[in-house]
């Protein structure tokens, strides 16, 4: 595997120089400063380019090149959006950049319900708890016909939960199911959320798969004309939240899609942490049949429990079985020949990063744990094949 690190630009507490000394060879960033659906101007993507290169690295992986709203609805001025849309890939192909991740995630991307949960050796994780996202969702919010997606004892324990909760903690998961888009550090406000809501209604999973299907053929041409691979980022977590239609949870979505554009230019970013928090994906198997469209890897590891919570475990530890993935990583790469590009996805905040502001699931010490720990698995099944 090509070993990466996300880095979300000059802003990060997290530096070139810390990444570099973590092991990484690559690193993966976007352009966030650039408003969703508007074009990525070359002289902006070869500055940041010239950054990460000054730091010894490459810029191995564009994550994300957001799609915008309105061509996941189809509405408004969506094939303006989706030629904007092929203009930065070419501009981003022109820079000589090969991976492009994007979701196709309707308004929010990942949820969770406490980004600092504390684990038992008092570092801090990513934590999603069902009872108060219901408390939130059903309570809070008070998201019309949202009783209807829960049953009597989800509701119940939604309830409880709300009760149970002191006003700051009620105003701290408020601002944490209000998080923005990653890297924005901004949030929705409860009028933007519903105003959004609204205009997703009618729009069920065959509609939007529908939807990215159309994107991709339209886009995935051009990709592929600049040597460009799309990869997709799973649902996180892999099922409906707040009503909305999540499509990309499962083996038989990612297969979906595959079918539905043959362009050896779409394919999958494979995240082991969304895929993983559902007991029916079966990871290693996944990696098997899907491999020759994996061109990016995010490796984490969750703990899911029968209420339906999941905190974000250590990177070997957790219901992932991260030897059996990385076996089977190894083995496609074997037999494609490459080298695919993979990051430690999150990380616990740890010893000196307890003190600091990073992004949630971003601080370094964590993420260096896991890449440590993820290099070191690698190199023990590398070895203990054949040489090539
Ligand atoms: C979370 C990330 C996702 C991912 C996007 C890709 O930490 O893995 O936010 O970057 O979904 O478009």
């Amino acid at each position: 595997m090509e070993h990466t690190m996300r880095w979300y630009g000059p802003d990060d507490p997290v530096s070139l120089w810390d990444i570099r000394q973590s092991g990484c060879t690559g690193v993966v960033t976007a352009l966030h400063q650039i408003p969703v659906g508007e074009v990525w101007p070359i002289a902006a993507i070869e500055e940041r380019k010239a950054l990460i290169e000054a730091a010894g690295m490459t810029w191995t992986v564009i994550e994300s090149l957001p799609v915008h709203e309105e061509i996941k609805r189809q509405k408004g001025d969506y094939v303006q959006w989706i030629e904007k849309y092929k203009q930065s890939l070419g501009n981003v192909a022109a820079c000589g950049l090969k991976v492009v991740t994007y979701n196709f995630m309707p308004i929010l991307d990942w949820v969770r319900t406490d980004i600092a949960y504390e684990m038992p050796d008092k570092s801090r994780a990513l934590y999603f708890e069902k009872a108060a996202f219901i408390a939130f969702d059903v309570y809070m919010l008070q998201r019309p016909g949202a009783e209807a997606d829960y049953t009597p004892e989800e509701l119940e324990r939604g309830k409880n939960r709300l009760d149970n909760m002191s006003e700051a903690e009620k105003q701290l998961l408020y601002k944490n199911m209000m998080l923005g888009l990653p890297g924005s550090r901004e949030q929705f406000t409860t009028e933007q959320i519903f105003a959004a809501l609204d205009q997703y209604k009618g729009i069920d999973r065959q509609q939007l798969k529908q939807h990215l299907f159309h994107f991709i053929n339209e886009v995935a041409p051009v990709a592929e004309a600049g040597g460009l691979k799309m990869a997709i980022h799973p649902d996180d977590p892999p099922y409906a939240v707040l009503g909305l239609p999540r499509i990309m949870s499962t083996e038989a979505d990612a297969r979906e899609l595959l079918d539905a554009c043959t362009s050896p230019a779409n394919g999958l970013c494979f995240c082991t942490g969304s895929f993983g928090v559902r007991a029916d994906n079966d990871l290693p198997g996944m990696v098997e049949r899907l491999g020759n469209a994996i061109h990016f890897l995010h490796l984490r590891s969750t703990r899911r429990d029968n209420q339906g919570n999941f905190y974000e475990a250590d990177h070997l530890d957790g219901d992932v079985d991260m030897y059996a993935v990385v076996k089977e990583i190894v083995a496609v790469q074997r037999k494609r020949g490459v080298n695919i590009p993979m990051r430690p996805d999150h990380g616990h905040q740890m010893l000196d990063d307890l003190k600091k502001t990073t992004y949630p699931g971003y601080s370094a010490i964590g993420r260096l744990r896991g890449l440590a720990e993820l290099r070191g698995l690698e190199l023990g099944i590398e070895r203990s094949l054949p040489p090539l």
